[in-house]
């Protein structure tokens, strides 16, 4: 009886740990993860970049997305009103403000993806002399 018992205890233990796991563990991966950007993630590009184009692993919300340019040595740079590409809904389009001198540059992104889960993040591109 009592080996009954700790054996019932025991699998209703697992449940209510599988349950959660069941639950959640689809919808950390469905977060709005970084897929490609242009100019590209740790690419060169030549000359200056009219803006930045950062696709997504999922469509996401244009009021709640951005991004932040700024230069190795943390000045920013001004970056225009960041929108979702229209013809791409996984696509954050920032319009650069200025020529980029040659030299490393650093983008911070943040998004809200369509199943409203934030993520965010940053990488490095460099503009060739
Ligand atoms: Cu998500």
């Amino acid at each position: 009886m009592k080996k009954q018992r700790f054996t019932f205890i025991a699998a209703a233990l697992a449940a209510a740990l599988a349950v959660p796991a069941v639950l959640f563990a689809p919808a950390a991966w469905a977060h709005a993860m970084l897929d490609h950007a242009v100019p590209a993630v740790g690419g060169t590009t030549q000359g200056s970049p009219g803006e930045l184009r950062i696709a997504f692993t999922q469509n996401i919300v244009a009021s709640f997305s951005g991004a932040e340019l700024k230069t190795a040595d943390g000045a920013a740079i001004p970056t225009g009103k960041a929108i979702v590409d229209p013809a791409s809904p996984n696509v954050l389009r920032a319009p650069i403000g200025q020529k980029l001198k040659p030299g490393l540059y650093i983008v911070t992104w943040h998004v809200v993806s369509v199943d409203s889960h934030r993520s965010s993040g940053s990488y490095k591109f460099t503009v060739a002399p």
